[in-house]
């Protein structure tokens, strides 16, 4: 059903800044500029009617939910550790977020693009507020105890700068956004590009949260008539205009500071979440290198005893469904068999698409010709290639194992996720090690030859 008229945002915005235009060209130059604002809002806000205020972000787990998980986390990966010691640490880290939470001071840092006034802002703040301005970098490297994040901008936000706000909420980061620098804009643009930034946040910031600042307003210039008719200028340095930014901390810091507290234990939660998710990545990865090296000769030695086409052999499955299945043991999948030839299929299909055969079997065709190989029986272009593409297509596999829940409770199965990661193991990169593993593998492919022959 189409929305009703009045509730387009954007019409009703383009309506109402046109509006607002309008009547700051027509009304006399003494209105005062906060009526102004003040119609602009009632004009541009008109869409906002009738809303119970901005959606919030969805609610995060509590934080016993989210102890409880991480525990059964750890317990599980203990059962399946060969290390005794595996988690002690880690264990003892969630045992102290259990006592209680954390009461060291609030902490609140800035972030934003190059050279949108952080620094300045910082400094403005201070004393009052101690911020922390830390290095760019990735929002990752924030450490858990960075509780509330100013988000600068000096303007309407990039995509990029909105799937970082976007990511500050998911992973449970209390977030003002700030538009800084809002003296290079007249008015009634700095009103329309607030209100445009509240839309564009609806549902990930509440608008309150969204101010407008001037850390450091650039020079006026003056000019002064002097005595005799001669004209002096000088510059004319506005204060700071951070009141509304001053007013939305004072009030954020003492009304919500249980909630940024309790926040706080949830990111360190969440932080040994993904610890123990990494330690059991890699600790599962050599024993999945270990299936691979196993397995990737089997379609090899096929290959290289009985030449078949090389496309055959990746229709019937370039991995082998056994693989599969030893993998998804290992990763907790429990794969069926329909599953697994699914999961072979899509490998098979990506590797036909992107023409992997032929790279391939050209890569190793060149690799034998300038090598002093004596001997190179007729399956061996064939065998090595078989090899390497079981192999890549299972590293593939790999990665989308390692991107699932380490112990999953249902088992989803993304093909179309399988297919893209197969399809980044077959990159450009994929061919430069190759050449080591053909040398290294034609000896071997023709011992397994010799053996299944026997
Ligand atoms: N006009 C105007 N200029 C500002 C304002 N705030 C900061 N600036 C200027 O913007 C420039 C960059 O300010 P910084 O504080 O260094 O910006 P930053 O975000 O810390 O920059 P990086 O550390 O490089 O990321 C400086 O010249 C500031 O004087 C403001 O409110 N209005
Ligand atoms: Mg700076």
């Amino acid at each position: 059903m189409p929305r009703p008229l009045v509730l387009r945002p954007v019409l009703i915005s383009l309506l109402a800044a046109s509006l607002g235009v309008f009547l700051l060209n027509a009304l006399p130059a003494w209105f005062d500029e906060v009526l102004w604002t003040g119609l602009l809002a009632a004009g541009a806000g008109l869409w906002w009617w009738g809303k119970p205020g901005t959606a919030a972000p969805p609610k995060p787990i509590s934080l016993e939910v989210a102890l409880r998980e991480v525990e059964e986390l750890l317990e599980r990966w203990q059962e399946e550790s060969p290390n005794p010691q595996a988690g002690e640490q880690l264990r003892q880290q969630l045992a102290q977020l259990q006592l209680g939470p954390d009461p060291s001071p609030i902490q609140l840092a800035v972030w934003g693009r190059p050279g949108v006034g952080k620094t300045t802002l910082v400094q403005a703040l201070a004393p009052t507020y101690r911020v922390w301005d830390p290095p760019t970098g990735s929002l990752g490297s924030l450490p858990p105890s960075v509780d509330l994040v100013l988000f600068v901008g000096d303007g309407d936000l990039e995509e990029g700068e909105l799937n970082q706000v976007r990511e500050l909420r998911a992973t449970d980061r209390r977030t003002l956004v700030v538009y800084n620098k809002k003296d290079l804009h007249l008015p009634q643009q700095q009103f329309l590009i607030q209100q445009q930034l509240c839309s564009r946040l609806r549902g990930l910031i509440s608008s309150a949260d969204v101010v407008a600042t001037s850390a450091a307003p650039n020079p006026l210039m003056v000019r002064k008539y002097l005595q005799g008719g001669s004209i002096q200028e000088f510059p004319d340095y506005p204060q700071p205009e951070l009141q509304s930014l001053r007013e939305r901390l004072r009030r954020v810091l003492t009304q919500e500071e249980a909630d940024l507290r309790l926040g706080r234990s949830r990111r360190q939660v969440a932080r040994i979440k993904g610890q123990i998710c990494q330690a059991i990545i890699q600790e599962r990865r050599p024993r999945a290198l270990a299936l691979i090296d196993q397995a990737q000769w089997l379609p090899g030695v096929a290959a290289f005893v009985s030449p078949l086409p090389l496309l055959d052999l990746l229709a019937t499955g370039a991995v082998n469904i056994q693989l599969v299945l030893d993998l998804g043991n290992l990763y907790h999948q429990g794969f069926s068999r329909d599953q697994a030839r699914a999961i072979t299929t899509t490998i098979a299909g990506v590797m036909l698409k992107l023409g992997v055969v032929e790279v391939s079997t050209q890569v190793v065709t060149s690799f034998l010709k300038t090598n002093a190989v004596t001997f190179v029986a007729a399956g061996a272009v064939q065998g090595l290639s078989a090899a390497y593409l079981t192999r890549l297509g299972a590293l593939g596999l790999v990665a989308y194992l390692e991107e699932q829940p380490p112990f999953p409770a249902a088992h989803p199965l993304s093909l179309e996720r399988l297919g893209e990661l197969v399809r980044q193991s077959l990159g450009p990169g994929a061919w430069r090690n190759l050449p080591a593993f053909a040398l290294q593998g034609i000896g071997r492919l023709a011992r397994e030859a010799r053996g299944s022959a026997t």
